[in-house]
């Protein structure tokens, strides 16, 4: 029976935003800066004693090869953003980047900033400091330290300075307890960044700490540091928050442990060596080598993430963004390139894989054991190595985790293969696969009251998208939020008695109306198939068909059309859609 059915104009976002369940964690990351590999008792230190981060690894899981950046910048754009530094853009992180907090701000999260911004350039710019990022608090210093003094920022508002560097971890401690106990909404879960301006030089510890630890004034900064955490987490028990907040503690780069740095570097307490363990690892902070990169990490979640667990799968502060989507429940952004991946099920102990490769920024990229180093892998000035040839590096990790054996001229298709990654990696060319790559605008509510859908499947090489629509009439627009389009571009419509379907490109339209097998066939017209559930080709014209003494039938199946690249052309980003189907009940 024939419905006439008037059309209403409204748009909605078809692609459902992930809504996260009760179980939705808090979130508390525990950051230090410049903090090397082997700087705690869990991560072999034989000098420094580091009782509650041990405490934290057994009640938690203990990552070792986990990666964040190899300088404080793009260490910190990265972790915010989930994209590389050469994207992120570190130290001059744009107000146009989208950070995670923005985002679990708009999904009902509460979101907290304490300490080290340094991704805007260590100035005030109000619409690159952390308000304007995502974060609904933020007490700290937007810059570091190096010379002995801070400026403190609350919120947007200049709130004095400091020179006593032996009194940061304590404040900063200080002030994330007073935002738990203080200034938390309890009717919503809360991301806490605490970002320490420890271990990065000038280092001190305050006079309970200084001078008691067996590893210099460093060890005292480390076991202060240690003890600090050890209160923060306690508030956690002690307002009943530790079973359902996600601890992760991690560095923002290895340690400095250069003597270039140094004999330059002025201003140290008298006698004090500043600089932090990296254990078996090459070089530290500024390096492309893995002790510039590869530091502690350990993820707590009571009865969510083992406890007592090591992992050694690829793991990285790219990853916390995407992590962070699944785990509260937002979208990642998908109008740019997003380098992490989520890694829930590695966190929850659903799977022991973790990423495939890692890329080393303006360096080279790990993949699997192998770690790939470019001839003019990008090191910080301190850092460089006197006497590196210039000459591509190869290493297998977990044979040489020093990287001391250079096996390049062994296996010259693994250097030319990892090459190749490194240099699609930093392509600036955009690919996002999977469906947020599409937006779809409806034309919303049919007489009927129910509206239409479509529907988006695609896969690296094609995309096929879905129209249904109960009320018969109705229309939308698909469009390419990034990359290109796929090779194959099916649209399959679910519209029984489909009677006219155009697709508008580019300003030119197409008809995509079946007319029945074998019928003459228009002026642009898209190539249109008729098939059953199983897409065997169909006779007839239309899904629904009388039968004998009235009423009628319907056929399992749909119309399909395929988009050639033709009419899509490369320069095409939307698609319009117009359908109209007569055989509604
Ligand atoms: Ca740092």
């Amino acid at each position: 029976m024939k419905v006439v059915i008037s059309l209403f104009i409204a748009v909605l976002f078809a692609i459902p935003l992930l809504v996260g369940g009760p179980q939705r964690p808090n979130i508390l990351i525990i950051f230090t800066d410049d903090q090397g590999y082997a700087d705690l008792a869990c991560y072999g230190n034989k000098k420094n004693k580091t009782p509650r981060l041990d405490q934290l690894a057994r009640e938690g899981t203990r990552f070792t090869s986990f990666y964040s950046q190899t300088v404080c910048g793009p260490s910190r754009s990265a972790l915010l953003t989930g994209r590389q530094p050469i994207r992120s853009g570190g130290w001059g992180m744009p107000a146009s980047e989208i950070t995670w907090a923005e985002l679990a701000r708009k999904a009902g999260y509460q979101t907290a900033c304490i300490g080290k911004w340094d991704v805007s350039n260590r100035k005030p710019i109000v619409d690159r400091m952390p308000n304007a990022q995502g974060f609904d608090y933020y007490f700290g210093a937007l810059g570091a330290n190096d010379n002995g003094s801070v400026q403190f920022h609350e919120n947007n508002k200049a709130v004095g300075n400091s020179r006593d560097m032996g009194g940061l971890v304590r404040l900063y401690t200080e002030k994330s307890i007073d935002f738990l106990k203080e200034k938390r909404d309890p009717g919503k879960p809360f991301v806490l960044y605490l970002a320490h301006t420890m271990m990065h030089t000038i280092i001190d510890a305050s006079p309970a700490f200084r001078g008691k630890s067996e590893g210099g004034l460093y060890g005292d900064v480390v076991e202060e540091f240690d003890h600090e955490t050890g209160r923060l987490l306690d508030v956690l028990d002690e307002l009943d928050l530790s079973g359902n907040t996600l601890v992760i503690y991690t560095s923002d780069n290895g340690p400095w442990n250069q003597d270039k740095y140094t004999k330059r570097k002025k201003g140290h307490p008298k006698g004090s060596i500043f600089w932090g363990e990296a254990g078996p690892l090459r070089n530290g902070k500024g390096s492309p080598y893995e002790a510039g990169y590869r530091l502690p990490c350990i993820v707590r979640w009571p009865g969510k993430v083992p406890a007592n667990r090591t992992s050694d799968a690829i793991f990285a502060s790219i990853d916390f963004l995407p992590t962070f989507a699944s785990l509260c429940g937002f979208e990642t952004p998908a109008d740019r390139r997003i380098d992490g991946i989520d890694q829930t099920e590695l966190l929850l102990g659903k799977t022991e894989r973790g990423r495939e490769s890692f890329y080393f920024n303006r360096a080279g990229v790990r993949k699997g054991k192998w770690k790939y180093l470019l001839p003019d892998a990008h090191f910080h000035g301190y850092a460089a190595e006197d006497g590196r040839k210039k000459v591509d590096e190869l290493y297998d990790l977990e044979a040489d985790i020093g990287e001391r054996n250079n096996l390049a001229e062994k296996h010259p298709d693994i250097v030319s293969e990892l090459k190749k990654l490194t240099k699609e990696l930093e392509s600036k060319k955009v690919t996002v696969e999977g469906p947020t790559q599409f937006r779809i605008l409806l034309k919303e509510k049919g007489a009927e009251g129910t509206s239409g859908r479509i529907k988006v499947n695609s896969d690296r090489e094609s995309v096929m998208f879905e129209v249904s629509d109960e009320s018969g009439i109705g229309g939308g627009s698909i469009h390419l939020r990034s990359g290109q389009w796929p090779k194959k571009v099916l649209l399959r419509i679910h519209l029984p008695g489909l009677e006219g379907f155009e697709i508008k490109v580019g300003g030119e339209e197409f008809s995509g109306a079946y007319h029945g097998d074998g019928a003459p066939r228009p002026d642009n017209c898209l190539p249109t198939r008729m098939v059953d559930a199983g897409g065997s080709p169909l006779s007839g014209r239309y899904l629904v068909e009388a039968v004998k003494g009235g009423g009628s039938r319907r056929r399992e199946g749909y119309y399909e059309v395929e988009v050639p690249q033709s009419v899509l052309g490369s320069k095409a980003r939307t698609m319009e859609l117009s359908w109209v189907d007569f055989y509604r009940r």
